[in-house]
């Protein structure tokens, strides 16, 4: 790949994994976009930036021409919760976001497309533990229904056209950069915060809720990981079951506890519970080890050492 453009570069995964691939292929050789979100200095001065509506396909065929792009990443995507309160929205970015940059990569011919999927394309149906990477697929939340459908047609572009599309299912992403923005799993990410700048939260799931999580430095390894894998060595494409650790809120709460030891947590859920409900506690990554060696490094204490120390200091310079 010479040149990647990333699609949802101002977004929680998008800004650094846009650094990241920055540092690997050259700032000029990887274009940002956001849609209106001010970008960051660090994204506005390391490299190429462009506005751009993730659904319009004209824009889209100019960006790339003008910086003469080979692979696509889409990490543009209204998240679960915001997903449930405008479900036509999330219907729109998702899906008419996702068409439209597979039709130009198919156009273009480009080397690779990569597509983020979701826990989220598991419902209340599917086997909670270890959930395995063939399984049943029908989720109740508009995002999830996107999230399949966008694996569908990623391995559709592969099978038909013989595009490189490639996908993995996210879990919960935590990170200490760029804030989520309406997920379910958010609650994972504004507890360190809360428990840096008031040493209290209010969880919006029950001290029970069990997710998998992922830290955002796993997340871009498993990420770039993938988009560098052997094209002929994948058996999957759209779909890889990516784990990393899987916690309930109450021993996430234990675990910043060690550290912050007055640390207080309440629970007040709310329309997210439902959601939560209906994902997998632990998810069945073999085939993502297997067919390009797949290995996460965080466990829940040294991310929370992590997540405790780069928040504490940013709080100490007024930044948050
Ligand atoms: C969400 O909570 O909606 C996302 C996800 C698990 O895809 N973080």
């Amino acid at each position: 790949m010479k040149k990647i453009l990333i699609i949802g570069s101002v977004g929680q995964i998008g800004s650094e994994l846009t650094l990241e691939l920055r540092k690997i292929y050259g700032n000029d050789n990887v274009v940002a976009t956001g849609r209106k979100t001010k970008p960051s200095e660090k994204l506005l001065n390391s490299g190429p930036f462009e506005f751009f509506d993730t659904t319009g396909k004209e824009k889209l065929i100019e960006i790339c021409k003008k910086y003469k792009i080979d692979a696509i990443v889409n990490m543009a995507a209204i998240l679960s919760a915001t997903g449930e309160e405008k479900p036509m929205l999330a219907w729109h970015v998702n899906m008419n976001g996702l068409i439209s940059v597979l039709e130009v990569a198919r156009e273009m011919n480009m080397e690779q497309v990569l597509v983020p999927s979701s826990i989220a394309v598991f419902g209340p149906e599917t086997p909670v533990d270890n959930t395995p990477q063939e399984t049943i697929l029908r989720p109740t939340t508009m995002y999830g229904v996107t999230k399949v459908a966008g694996e569908l047609l990623g391995d559709y572009y592969v099978r038909r056209f013989g595009l490189d599309v490639r996908g993995l299912r996210y879990p919960g992403i935590i990170s200490n950069e760029t804030l989520p923005g309406g997920g379910t799993t958010d609650y994972a990410v504004a507890i360190y915060y809360e428990a840096i700048k008031h040493k209290k939260y209010t969880c919006f799931v029950k001290e029970d809720t069990r997710l998998p999580m992922m830290y955002m430095p796993d997340c871009l390894k498993a990420t770039i990981d993938l988009m560098q894998a052997d094209f002929s060595k994948l058996k999957h494409h759209s779909d890889f079951n990516v784990g990393a650790m899987s916690f309930t809120v109450g021993e996430l709460a234990d675990s910043i506890k060690k550290y912050i030891p007055d640390f207080e947590i309440k629970y007040e859920p709310d329309f997210r519970q439902a959601i939560a409900d209906s994902w997998p506690n632990s998810v069945d990554d073999s085939a993502a080890r297997e067919e390009w060696g797949w290995k996460p490094s965080y466990d829940l204490d040294s991310m929370t050492q992590d997540m405790l120390k780069v928040i504490g200091e940013k709080h100490k310079k007024g930044l948050i």
